[in-house]
């Protein structure tokens, strides 16, 4: 599908705060594309996909959850892990999107996961350093990933960590899969 339709698609179905979001990650998807070799067009159709059910009601993500048998097991957590996989669903269902690694981009944004492709690392690590992002330490994962997609990885990774565990929230396996596995891939890596 054409970028243009994507765009009208995510306008309407996202207040605007949350479309200028999306607009945003995709312009930040393409430069890492571009940097780290990854196809810019496949970048920024995840992009503009990936937030695509944020804004839909509770009980209409967690209907399209259920309606696949919740295979990734977000239902028992926060009510915030269920857009990504929810807007897969839709991607396919009602875009007609085919392309396996950008459904998974798009179902893996919020939590990642261990064994990511460059695509799924890209949209994930663009989703935390789009320049509306201004929590403390986002300038420092900005310059983690003018350098190496891996090491991006880790310090995104483990600021969403450090960020969930510092409000209590309950952390999904995959999130923390993510953690573990980006540790074996990255150099910067302190392996303990
Ligand atoms: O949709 P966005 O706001 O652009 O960003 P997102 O989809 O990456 O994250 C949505 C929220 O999900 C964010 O506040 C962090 C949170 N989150 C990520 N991983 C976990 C999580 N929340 C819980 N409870 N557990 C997780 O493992
Ligand atoms: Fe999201
Ligand atoms: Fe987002």
């Amino acid at each position: 599908m054409e970028p243009e339709r994507l765009k009208i698609e995510a306008e309407r179905r996202l207040p605007s705060g949350r479309y200028q979001h999306v607009l945003r990650v995709a312009e930040t998807a393409m430069i890492l594309a571009d940097r780290f070799g990854e196809d810019k067009e496949k970048a920024e159709t995840a992009a503009l996909l990936h937030d695509l059910a944020k804004a839909m009601p509770k009980e209409d993500l967690k209907r399209i959850v259920e309606s696949e048998g919740d295979p990734v097991a977000v239902l028992g957590f926060h009510h915030e892990l269920w857009h990504g996989p929810a807007g897969a669903v839709i991607a396919r269902d009602e875009f007609g999107i085919r392309d396996a690694d950008i459904l998974a981009a798009v179902r893996f944004h919020t939590t990642g996961r261990a064994g990511m492709s460059r695509l799924e690392k890209i949209i994930f690590i663009a989703d935390m350093i789009e320049p509306g992002r201004n929590f403390p330490g986002a300038d420092q994962l900005r310059e983690e990933a003018e350098r190496s997609l891996e090491d991006a990885l880790i310090a995104c990774s483990a600021h969403s960590l450090q960020y969930l565990a510092s409000v209590r929230a309950a952390i999904h396996p995959d999130t923390l899969r993510c953690y573990n596995d980006s540790l074996s891939q990255g150099k910067g890596a302190m392996n303990r």
